[in-house]
C-alpha cells in the first residue's frame, strides 16, 4: 500500500481523503493554506506542512509548493481531490516526474480529455453517443459553417475545445446569428483558455444531467457503479445529487455503462472517472468527462457499498480493482444536498464564524462536512462547507429521510442555503423526479 500522502486540496473532501487514509494505515499530510490552520484534516492529519497565504492562487493551485511538500515529508503519491489542481495536467506530469504518484489518470489521459473535441472523438470511436454536431473543430470558413449548423439544425450550440462545466459556450437559434456567436465564443476562448478551437452541437433544449461513475485500475480492469442524476442545479452549480436517476432503467444503465466501462479501456484510463452525459428523449448524450472524484461521489458510494477514495488509493498503489462488474449491486437511492455557506435567496456568499452545530444522524444518514461549533467559514474559498446525504430503501423514503435530517441540522452564525434544500425537498416537480436542468432556475423565476 501507499506509505504516506499528501492531501493537497482543504474542506470536506480533504477530510474525506485523510479518514480513508487512517482506515488504510497510510499516513497523510495535510497541504494547508495559512488560512486553513483550524481546518479539522489539519488537526487529524500525521503531518501538516503550510503551502502558502490564504488566496488560492499562492497556495492550493501553487505546484511547486505541493511538490515541495510531498518532498520535505518523503511521501509517495499526491491527492488532489477535487476543484484546484484535480484536472491539470501539467500538476500530475511535474507530480510524476518529480517521482511521486498522482492519485488520478496519467498526464496524458488528462490532457486528451481535457480536449472536448479530442474527447468527442474517443467516445465515438468507443461507441460511447454523442450530441450530433460538427464531430470536430470549426473551421473559418462561413460557407461551411452556416451548411454545418444547417445541417445539425437549429437551435445549436458553439463550445470551445478548452472549455467545460458552463464556460465557453454560445447557443444560436438561427442562421442569422452564427458567424458572431463564432466569432464572439472565438475570442473568449482565446482569451480564457488560450485555445480557440470550437466545436459545434445541436442545442438539446430540455435535458437531464445524468452522469456515469467509473473505476479503472493499471491492469486494464474497469467498472461502472451506475449513475447520478445531477439536474437540479443554478449557475452550473450543482444543488442537489442522486442515484439512481428517476425513471432509468437496469437495461439502459447496463448499456450505457458498458460503452463507459468500453471508452475507459480504450483511452487507458486510471482510477475514478465521471462521463456526463445530458439525457433527453430517453437518450444519452456524452457531452463531458471528469477525470477526478466528484463533490457528489458519496450517493454512488451509498447505493453500491463502493468507497470511491478507497479504490482510488488502492489504484493509485498499483492494486487491481477490488470488484468484477458482476460484484457491483445497487441497493435503494441516495439523495445529496449540497451545504453552502450563503444566503439561502440572494446566494450571497456568507462566511463567518459557525456559533453552534449539530449534525444530523440516524440510520441512513451521512454527512460529509469538515465544520465544528466555532469553525470559522474563511470568505477566500468556495462556499461549500458540506454535504448531507441520506439513503434508504426507495426513493420516497429516502426524501422522507432527507427532510428530516434538514430539519434536524443546526448551523448558526452564518447564512446557508438549507432553507432552499427544505423548499426542493417538497417540491411537487422534484418528488414526482426527472426535473430538468433548467427546472431549478426557472422555479427561483432566473428565466
Ligand atoms: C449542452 C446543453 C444543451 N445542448 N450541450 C453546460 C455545462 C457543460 N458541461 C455543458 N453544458 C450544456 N451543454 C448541448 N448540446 C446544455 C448545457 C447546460 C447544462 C448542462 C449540464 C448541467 C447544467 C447545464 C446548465 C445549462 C446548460
Amino acid at each position: 500500500m501507499l506509505d504516506k500522502i499528501v492531501i493537497a486540496n482543504r474542506g470536506e473532501i480533504a477530510l474525506r481523503i485523510l479518514r480513508a487514509c487512517r482506515e488504510m494505515g497510510v499516513k497523510t499530510v495535510a497541504a494547508y493554506s495559512k488560512a486553513d490552520r483550524e481546518l479539522m484534516h489539519v488537526r487529524l492529519a500525521d503531518e501538516s506542512v503550510c503551502i502558502g497565504p490564504p488566496a488560492s492562487a499562492d497556495s492550493y493551485l501553487n505546484i511547486p509548493a505541493i511538490i515541495s511538500a510531498a518532498e520535505v515529508t518523503d511521501a509517495v503519491a499526491i491527492h488532489p481531490g477535487y476543484g484546484f489542481l484535480a484536472e491539470n495536467a501539467d500538476f500530475a506530469e511535474r507530480v510524476e516526474s518529480s517521482g511521486f504518484k498522482f492519485i488520478g489518470p496519467t498526464a496524458d489521459v488528462i490532457r486528451l480529455m481535457g480536449d472536448k473535441v479530442s474527447a468527442i472523438r474517443e467516445m465515438r470511436a468507443a461507441g460511447v453517443p454523442c450530441v450530433p454536431g460538427s464531430g470536430g473543430p470549426l473551421g473559418d470558413d462561413p460557407d461551411t459553417n452556416l451548411q454545418l449548423a444547417g445541417k445539425i439544425g437549429y437551435p445549436v450550440i458553439v463550445k470551445a475545445a478548452g472549455g467545460g462545466g458552463g464556460r465557453g459556450m454560445r447557443v444560436v437559434q438561427s442562421e442569422a446569428t452564427l458567424m458572431n456567436a463564432i466569432s464572439l465564443t472565438r475570442a473568449e476562448a482565446k482569451a480564457a483558455f488560450g485555445n480557440d478551437t470550437l466545436y459545434l452541437e445541436k442545442y438539446l433544449e430540455r435535458p437531464r444531467h445524468i452522469e456515469i461513475q467509473v473505476l479503472a485500475d493499471e491492469h486494464g480492469n474497469a467498472v461502472h457503479l451506475g449513475e447520478r442524476d445531477c439536474s437540479m442545479q443554478r449557475r452550473h452549480q450543482k444543488v442537489i445529487e442522486e442515484a439512481p436517476a428517476p425513471e432509468i432503467t437496469e437495461k439502459q444503465r447496463q448499456r450505457i455503462g458498458e460503452r463507459c466501462v468500453e471508452a475507459c479501456k480504450r483511452i487507458g484510463y486510471r482510477g475514478a472517472g465521471t462521463f456526463e452525459f445530458l439525457y433527453q428523449d430517453s437518450e444519452f448524450y456524452f457531452i463531458e468527462m471528469n477525470t477526478r472524484v466528484q463533490v457528489e461521489h458519496p450517493v454512488t458510494e451509498m447505493i453500491t457499498g463502493v468507497d470511491i477514495i478507497r479504490e482510488q488509493l488502492l489504484i493509485a498503489a498499483g492494486e487491481p480493482l477490488s470488484m468484477r462488474q458482476k460484484d457491483v449491486r445497487i441497493r435503494g437511492h441516495a439523495i445529496e444536498c449540497r451545504i453552502n455557506a450563503e444566503h439561502p435567496t440572494t446566494f450571497a456568499p456568507s462566511p463567518g464564524r459557525i456559533s453552534q452545530y449539530h449534525a444530523p444522524s440516524g440510520p441512513g444518514v451521512r454527512v460529509d462536512s469538515h465544520v465544528y461549533s466555532g469553525y470559522t467559514v474563511p470568505p477566500n474559498y468556495d462556499s461549500m462547507i458540506g454535504k448531507l446525504i441520506v439513503h434508504a430503501d426507495n426513493r420516497g423514503d429516502a426524501i422522507r429521510r432527507m427532510q428530516g435530517a434538514l430539519t434536524e441540522i443546526v448551523i448558526s452564525g452564518i447564512h446557508t442555503n438549507i432553507p432552499l434544500h427544505i423548499d426542493i425537498i417538497a417540491d411537487a416537480a422534484f418528488l414526482a423526479g426527472g426535473t430538468d436542468i433548467h427546472y431549478l432556475e426557472k422555479k427561483l423565476g432566473l428565466h
